[in-house]
């Protein structure tokens, strides 16, 4: 369009806008009774709290579908290069309040609903979370997605719609028990089911050879088919109409497969046989720790990338016709390597359907991924078995074969045959069972490798991707990982919102994180000293009514709320931290009755899944409930000390705890957490931090100091060296103490928590829990002293959410944006 007539069109909307839904509250009110009665179908004079919840939704959906369409609208206008982010997994969480916070409507909504009679807090208590992911990679994906919206990047976040998001948490006798988590069952007003937008995904079947052009070429017969139907979710920005898509993927039964169960007669089994296709998207993995070689899990995967793939292309050739664009339009995120076959994927499209020559496709696909790292350890990195990939995929297996010859030959060019090197950097794992490594693939076909933090990208030079990197070392990146301040703290942490707003003078900073800093010169002010212990009070009183629910313990808002909130893993070293409240109880258990009064009380708080498979992790979680358990019920410690375990920590659990939390503990052993993000949500709500110098805590440190925070433990380079010493390795008394305790049968249960101690015994103790144990008792004792004088906590704990700027994801996208994938801001102009 010429500007005029740009302009013409422009002001022919804004004209239109009389037609958009307002945001007064009679017509807020209206909508919600309309939706009561039209869509879930009650009474307007007779519904409970949940039907208003779900009225509420849908009256907000109307509104985001309105933004959602005009930003669609305006990318197609504009056709920009878009970035295509493709992930397994999001942990979405609530999307009630954080929609109408980022559209800005929550007041309006919170006074509409009041004169109805209903509290906003109480309707919004009423959704489950979207959990469709495992831990931090999943949450990392949902603030990515928030902040590309808010930012007006052309976007697109696709993943799979599971019918069982992660499992729930059950605590009986504190063992862990999971539960399957239908979380459909009540309906999901944020989705919208997209019944045209469907796409035909294929599997197994044999790859012919046939005439072409004068020539051979190898065309793939595939022998089942599975439709794709799409479901999206509209995303919202803050302070922006842009409002972007998650388009998430449900495997449906296909009529192609039919023509021949009909053959048979078999009429019923031919229709129990199509339900076997929504399989595929209905289950989450819910392992975090390892990558399984399972046959679903690589069909979940080609789904995904196929269906997303098919649509990308679509959109792409409505606007273009010769594929030589492609890189000029289209950017692929991989999130991590669980979507990496997208790359096989475009090969196959690009040469088999499209008919372009190896060489164009390949040039084009090495124009198109960005791929990121979210772990360190080689065990981590995915593989899949040839022998799945060939029955399943067997096209793609061929595609591999080549990409991977071509790499090879290239390869020995550079540094000659080096056989060890070369079957290191190799896509194809040789060996008794033949594997793909998946992360190789994506390194060899991808632009850019991200690490998620400073010190990871350390490592992935250094020792995970040594090999590449000597090869390739501009490919080597890393782009520290940020959280969204709208969810966390602007939904979560509504109190300390208004207190931020107010001493900076305005709400820019839910846009730009970086004005926190404006804070750090009131770190002393006794007024704002004030109203910061007046918040935070507000916040633990609400979570120790939580706990009191949740667990039966009453818990005084005057201790100190210690809290580890993450999935269980031992690197991570909840059990240390156990260890560590067992040293705290035995300490005031032998004390005289007097020095009690010295202690500064703790509630110590832990929370979080273990894999149902990962056993250890459970065994950490029955100690937990098992010390529990003995402390909470001594009258020696009454309230000088308490533990609890939050059951089913999710999304809003951490919402809950996390604006409550005084210190929070974020103690893997060095060298093992990528970055962490919980950290970084800590952090922005003021609680201090007890850390070892790993990950993001890196960045955190040149943040705020050293002295806002309590560091401890070995570093990075001391670990294999620690690791080394064996059994020669130095433990401290009290650690031998307390291992000693648990072994014994002091908390009962000796036989099951035996295998625990083993793991933590000289010689056997990876993750280095005696050699860190000393200096772990420092940094708490630090801890106590620091919380003692509360008006140096609480300028420490100002300075902490004042230094957490560079922590938000807006920063993090930005670079990805600018550095990564070349993509612009497209704005919505109204
Ligand atoms: C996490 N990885 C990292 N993986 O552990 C954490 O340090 C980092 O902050 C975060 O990513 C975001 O970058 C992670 O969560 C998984 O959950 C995988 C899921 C699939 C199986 C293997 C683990």
């Amino acid at each position: 369009l010429g500007l005029g007539e740009e302009r013409a069109k422009v002001d022919r909307m804004f004209g239109l806008m009389d037609q958009f839904l307002k945001n007064d509250p009679i017509t807020l009110q209206n909508d919600i009774l309309r939706h009561v009665e039209y869509t879930v179908a009650r009474s307007r004079f007779s519904f409970d709290d949940f039907e208003a919840y779900q009225a509420l939704a849908h009256s907000v959906r109307d509104r985001l579908i309105e933004r959602w369409h005009d930003t669609q609208v305006h990318f197609k206008r504009k056709d920009p290069k878009r970035i295509y982010f493709l992930s397994l997994e999001y942990l979405m969480g609530r999307f009630l309040s954080n929609s109408v916070i980022n559209l800005g409507i929550r007041d309006q909504y919170a006074d509409a609903l009041s004169q109805l009679g209903f509290e906003f807090e109480v309707l919004a208590e009423q959704e489950g979370d979207a959990a469709l992911g495992n831990g931090g990679l999943a949450r990392l994906s949902a603030c990515q997605i928030d902040s590309l919206a808010t930012l007006d990047y052309p976007a697109l976040g696709y993943g799979l719609r599971y019918q069982y998001g992660l499992y729930r948490q059950v605590i009986l006798d504190g063992y862990q028990h999971e539960q399957p988590y239908y979380w459909l069952n009540f309906g999901n007003p944020w989705e919208i089911e997209r019944i045209h937008v469907t796409y035909p995904v294929k599997f197994y079947g044999t790859v012919e050879e046939e005439d072409f052009n004068g020539g051979k070429r190898q065309v793939w017969v595939p022998k089942e088919t599975v439709e794709a139907v799409a479901y999206d979710n509209p995303i919202p920005g803050y302070g922006t109409r842009n409002t972007i898509t998650l388009r998430l993927w449900a495997a449906k039964p296909s009529d192609q497969n039919d023509m021949e169960s009909y053959n048979t007669g078999d009429y019923i089994d031919a229709v129990v046989n199509r339900r076997t296709a929504e399989t595929i998207s209905s289950i989450l993995y819910p392992d975090d720790r390892s990558h399984q070689g399972k046959e679903l899990r690589l069909k979940q995967q080609y789904f995904f990338v196929s269906a997303s793939l098919q649509d990308i292309i679509r959109r792409f050739k409505d606007a273009h016709s010769n594929f030589d664009d492609f890189p000029e339009k289209v950017a692929l995120q991989l999130n991590d390597t669980h979507p990496s076959l997208a790359i096989v994927e475009v090969m196959r499209v690009l040469i088999d359907e499209e008919h372009l020559s190896w060489s164009r496709a390949w040039d084009i696909v090495c124009k198109i991924f960005s791929f990121t790292t979210h772990t360190v350890l080689p065990e981590g990195l995915e593989k899949i078995p040839v022998d799945l990939l060939e029955s399943l995929l067997p096209r793609h297996l061929q595609i591999i074969y080549d990409i991977n010859f071509n790499f090879i030959e290239k390869l020995k060019k550079r540094i000659g045959l080096d056989y060890d090197r070369l079957s290191r950097m190799s896509i194809v794992e040789e060996g008794a069972a033949k594997s793909i490594r998946m992360a190789n693939l994506s390194i060899v076909c991808s632009h850019t490798v991200n690490g998620v933090s400073k010190i990871h990208a350390e490592l992935l030079k250094t020792r995970v991707f040594k090999d590449f990197y000597e090869l390739w070392p501009h490919k080597f990146h890393y782009k520290t990982n940020g959280v969204t301040q709208r969810r966390w703290i602007v939904v979560s942490n509504p109190s300390l919102c208004a207190l931020i707003s107010k001493w900076l003078g305005t709400e820019a900073w839910i846009r730009n994180l970086d004005l926190l800093a404006g804070l750090q010169e009131y770190a002393t002010n006794a007024d704002l000293h004030q109203e910061w212990k007046m918040v935070r009070k507000v916040n633990k009183m609400r979570l120790a009514e939580y706990i009191e629910t949740m667990s039966g313990v009453k818990v005084s808002v005057d201790a100190m709320f210690d809290v580890q909130i993450k999935r269980i893993h031992e690197y991570k070293r909840q059990f240390l931290n156990i260890l560590g409240i067992i040293h705290r109880y035995d300490c005031i258990k032998n004390m005289e009755k007097n020095d009690r009064r010295n202690v500064v009380p703790r509630v110590c708080i832990i929370g979080g899944k273990a894999a149902p498979g990962y056993e250890i992790a459970k065994k950490i979680i029955k100690l937990c409930h098992a010390v529990a358990e003995k402390i909470n019920n001594d009258p020696d410690v009454d309230d000088l000390l308490k533990l609890v375990f939050i059951p089913d920590y999710n999304v809003s659990v951490a919402e809950l705890v996390i604006p409550g939390a005084d210190l929070s503990q974020h103690i893997s052993t060095a060298g093992h957490e990528a970055s962490g993000t919980g950290s970084m949500k800590f952090l922005m709500n003021g609680c201090l931090l007890l850390a070892t110098a790993d990950g993001s805590t890196i960045e955190i440190i040149e943040e705020i100091g050293a002295d806002n925070m309590f560091l401890f433990g070995a570093k990075v380079n001391e670990v294999p060296v620690l690791r080394e010493k064996g059994p020669a390795l130095k433990v401290p008394l009290q650690f031998a103490r307390v291992v000693r305790m648990v072994r014994n049968g002091y908390f009962g249960f000796e036989d099951y928590f035996k295998s625990l101690c083993d793991s933590v015994e000289v010689g056997n103790d990876f993750y280095l829990l005696g050699s860190d144990f000393e200096s772990y008792l420092e940094a708490q004792a630090a801890a106590d002293m620091a919380f003692v004088d509360q008006e140096k906590w609480t300028q420490m704990s100002i300075l902490s959410m004042a230094g957490s700027g560079r922590f938000s994801s807006d920063r993090t996208i930005e670079e990805y944006a600018e550095k990564t994938w070349g993509i612009e801001p497209c704005r919505c102009p109204f």
